[in-house]
């Protein structure tokens, strides 16, 4: 029997009402009730998920040469000022620690909003030669931003409490130049086990890190065609290390500054896997960070016999999962009805459901419900286990073919400004256009669509050769990405 796939309507039109009631409806993240404007609470079923996403994290970083540290929640307001740039990006967005208790502190303290300058600070004690590099740290941890634009659960906190930032050393521009290179295949890692699609762009020289020499950024496409950043790599050059005294010895005995990079991800992974795996029933958690990946629904028996029988069954169909080594939970709930069941178990996004009534039981068999295409299947409970693990299998494989499809549907190409306004409007997403490269002609463009540039594609695209800048008419040189951004 071949179900009809959930529709997909409020999800794309009513992206961020859908958004806010998947948090709560599901338990990932009680948002509206704290009383701090931008921070919110991980409620069990979403710790759970968030759990998972951070083990993917460490154990990519770990298998890559990087060293989890934990560096002090506190920045004396010296270390943040240290480098200009720095903290003219950041001035505006810092809480401030001012007092201990009744008396006012002699250095205020700032809540970190990323750790560059603490984390250098340390390094120039830590590191003293090109033989201690490279040194790759990293740490997930709360930051705090005071956000001035409109604040949204684990889209823009002030408190991102799932801030992982790495912090790498190295003895020469060139190894730094690489690392971000390591930084963005590490990012495509992660991002493709969620089944995150993605589109990487360097930012432009006005929307760069502040204290960065250049930043390649990661962006989706959400359901409502806004983009959110996802992801960050940036070449520090010697910026953060020259103030810092970060001095290593060189190859040839002579002393210079190290260089270095960060890249950082954030709760907006979690978000978009939420995103953009949806449909308008909910989320759909991809099986391999799911808390729950098979719920078994139980349908009531009239009878003593019956019930028995899918009791029994129930014993067999547990022990087949547990020995494929699945995570499952029995929805055993005797005052709820199985329909409501079902709603809610769609609504928490659990990839997989199986139905064992009274029948069933009898023929030894379970109808399955996948979460992600609505199709229901009769499976033997014989060899249920494997069975079960080869679909959630397919359904990751289908999540994230779908999201990419999804994403591909969504970035298109304009040779004139009218024409990515028009798209911009219409179909929303990313558009890209022939650019000459040049600040004055990117500004220009983001005031005449009315949109943010995202930026450019590492390398300068084929399809731009002898197109032309379509707001200054020179040769373009590389393709420039405007977009509606979160
Ligand atoms: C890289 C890690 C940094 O802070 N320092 C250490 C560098 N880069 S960044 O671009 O400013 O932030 C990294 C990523 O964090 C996400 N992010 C946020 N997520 C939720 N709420 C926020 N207020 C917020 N601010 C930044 C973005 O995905 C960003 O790419
Ligand atoms: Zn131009």
């Amino acid at each position: 029997m071949q179900g009809q796939a959930p529709p997909r309507e409020r999800w794309s039109r009513e992206f961020p009402r859908w958004f806010d009631w998947v948090l709560e409806e599901a338990g990932i993240y009680d948002y509206g009730r704290y009383p701090v404007k931008g921070m919110g609470v991980w409620m069990p079923y979403g710790f759970q998920i968030r759990r998972r996403v951070v083990e993917l994290i460490r154990s990519v970083l770990d298998s890559t040469g990087h060293e989890e540290v934990l560096f002090p929640l506190l920045i004396p307001e010296h270390l943040l000022r240290r480098e200009s740039e720095h903290i003219r990006g950041f001035e505006g967005e810092v809480y401030w620690v001012t007092h201990g208790g009744r008396e006012p502190l002699d250095v205020k303290l700032a809540l970190r909003p990323t750790s560059e300058t603490s984390i250098s600070y340390m390094e120039s004690f830590w590191i003293k030669s090109y033989r201690d590099l490279p040194r790759k740290f990293y740490q997930i941890v709360s930051i705090f931003r005071y956000e001035t634009k409109a604040t949204r659960p684990l889209i823009r906190l002030r408190e991102v409490t799932t801030f992982k930032e790495a912090h790498t050393v190295h003895e020469s521009f060139e190894d730094a130049d690489r690392q971000v290179g390591e930084a963005i295949e590490l990012y495509k890692r992660i991002f493709d086990e969620l089944g995150i699609p993605y589109v990487i762009s360097r930012r432009p020289e006005w929307d760069k890190f502040a204290g960065a020499v250049y930043t390649v950024a990661f962006d989706l496409v959400m359901p409502d065609g806004r983009t959110l950043q996802i992801g960050t790599a940036h070449h520090l050059g010697q910026n953060f290390t020259i103030p810092f005294e970060v001095r290593i010895q060189l190859r040839d005995e002579s002393l210079d500054y190290a260089w270095q990079t960060s890249y950082g991800l954030s709760d907006r992974v979690i978000a978009s896997l939420i995103a953009v795996h949806g449909d308008d029933r909910g989320p759909v958690i991809p099986p391999n960070v799911a808390p729950i990946q098979v719920v078994i629904v139980p349908i009531p028996a009239k009878t003593e016999e019956e019930r028995r029988l899918v009791e029994e069954a129930l014993e067999r169909v547990k022990s087949e999962l547990e020995r494929a080594g699945l995570r499952y939970h029995v929805d055993s709930r005797e005052d709820v009805r199985p329909g409501r069941k079902f709603y809610e178990w769609e609504a928490k996004g659990v990839p997989l459901r199986l139905e064992l009534g009274p029948r069933d039981a009898r023929q030894g068999t379970v109808v399955a419900a996948r979460r992600d295409t609505g199709e229901k299947k009769t499976l033997p409970i014989e060899g249920l286990g494997e069975e079960a693990r080869r679909l959630l299998e397919e359904i990751r494989a289908n999540l994230r073919r779908r999201a990419w499809q999804w994403l591909r549907s969504m970035v298109h190409r304009a040779e004139s400004v009218e024409e990515a306004k028009r798209l911009l409007e219409e179909k929303r997403g990313i558009v890209e256009l022939p650019w000459c490269g040049r600040e004055e002609c990117g500004l220009r463009l983001e005031e005449q669509v009315d949109a943010g540039v995202l930026g450019s594609p590492l390398e300068p695209p084929e399809w731009v050769r002898g197109k032309r800048c379509p707001v200054c008419g020179r040769p373009a040189v590389t393709s420039i990405r405007v977009a509606k951004k979160y």
